[in-house]
């Protein structure tokens, strides 16, 4: 199903009070970034500066199918940048990735130094408070890769802008994630991605996914795509030099979206593990409604999700929840 496009901030904001994907068709057609962030502008400007780059041994990042881990090491972004137009030349595959989560404008609610420049080539897209905005990723890549299907752990909105160049998307409603294989809380630290590789999805394997529907598109140079917390996602990078900036914000309204999460992900414990828990309890939080009958074990089980999430609390969890 093709994400629907608008052309103005009316249309768009409609969208995202329904938490709705969409595009803002040339949304920032007139930032100085969409008119010089070139190769030779990042080469000239911030060629020094060390980023911590991925190398792997497909054009899927991170590469799940690999038996070997894939790699995250340092170098210079000129290095970087020389080494994506070189893969340009051979092959249609670039093996080198460097992820917006790596090179931060805002991280954190902290803005770079060494960034800080850039700030003054766009504006802030300013549906949110601005002081919900949490992080700014910057993206930089050569033609080909992949970014394997998830969704974003800290449960941010995403604002994705298309500063240059071109990326494929494919997005999942959240509702779908049962349908998604995702690798699940207890069994991996990377549980907020898929097993699927979408890039050649197996039937036979996953017969589930099937079900789902998957809203897709392709971001053009200047457009935004908006991808409500918790969706989904994947992006193929299709232009031979692609730009994008992320800001992801921690609206208001994601409280109560974050609170459902964990629900859905209480409920999903509490069957995977057979746990045996008051049918009033499954059937209150299936109903996504707080109050149950023995607000003493959701509590509980809500009070270590309140903290920040880590892989060793999960194990934490996980024993805890088994010896009840
Ligand atoms: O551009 C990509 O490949 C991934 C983008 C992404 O995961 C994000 O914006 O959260």
């Amino acid at each position: 199903m093709e994400v629907q496009k608008v052309t103005s901030a009316l249309e768009f904001e409609k969208f995202v009070e329904r938490k709705m994907p969409v595009i803002f068709e040339g949304y920032a057609i007139n930032w100085d970034a969409h008119k010089k962030w070139d190769m030779q502008f990042f080469k000239e400007n911030l060629g020094d500066i060390k980023v911590d780059r991925m190398r792997s041994t497909s054009n899927i990042h991170p590469d799940f199918n690999s038996t070997k881990d894939w790699e995250t090491y340092e170098s210079s972004l000129k290095e970087y940048l020389q080494d994506v137009s070189s893969s340009n030349d051979t092959n249609e595959l670039s093996y080198y990735f460097l992820a917006g989560d790596a090179l931060k404008i805002l991280c954190n609610y902290e803005y770079n130094p060494l960034l800080e420049a850039l700030l003054r080539d766009f504006s802030l897209p300013g549906f949110y408070q601005k002081d919900t905005l949490k992080n700014i990723g910057l993206w930089i890549s050569g033609r080909g890769p992949v970014s394997w299907l998830h969704f974003d752990k800290d449960h941010s909105d995403n604002f994705n802008v298309q500063v240059g160049g071109s990326k494929y998307f494919c997005l999942f409603d959240p509702k779908d994630a049962p349908n998604l294989y995702l690798k699940g809380m207890l069994e991996s630290p990377y549980y907020n991605f898929s097993n699927i590789d979408i890039r050649n999805l197996d039937y036979a394997q996953m017969p589930n996914a099937k079900n789902v529907i998957k809203h897709e598109g392709v971001l053009n140079p200047a457009d935004m795509l908006y991808i409500p917390a918790d969706w989904l996602h994947s992006f193929k990078h299709l232009g031979d030099f692609n730009v994008n900036l992320t800001f992801w914000w921690m609206s208001d309204h994601q409280i109560y979206n974050k609170l459902k999460s964990r629900e859905d992900y209480i409920v999903s414990l509490i069957k995977h593990f057979k746990i045996k828990a008051p049918d009033a309890l499954l059937n209150s939080l299936e109903g996504n409604k707080i109050e149950v009958e023995d607000p003493t074990i959701l509590r509980k089980l809500i009070s270590y999700f309140e903290k920040d999430t880590d892989f060793e609390m999960f194990k934490q969890f996980e024993s805890n929840i088994m010896s009840d």
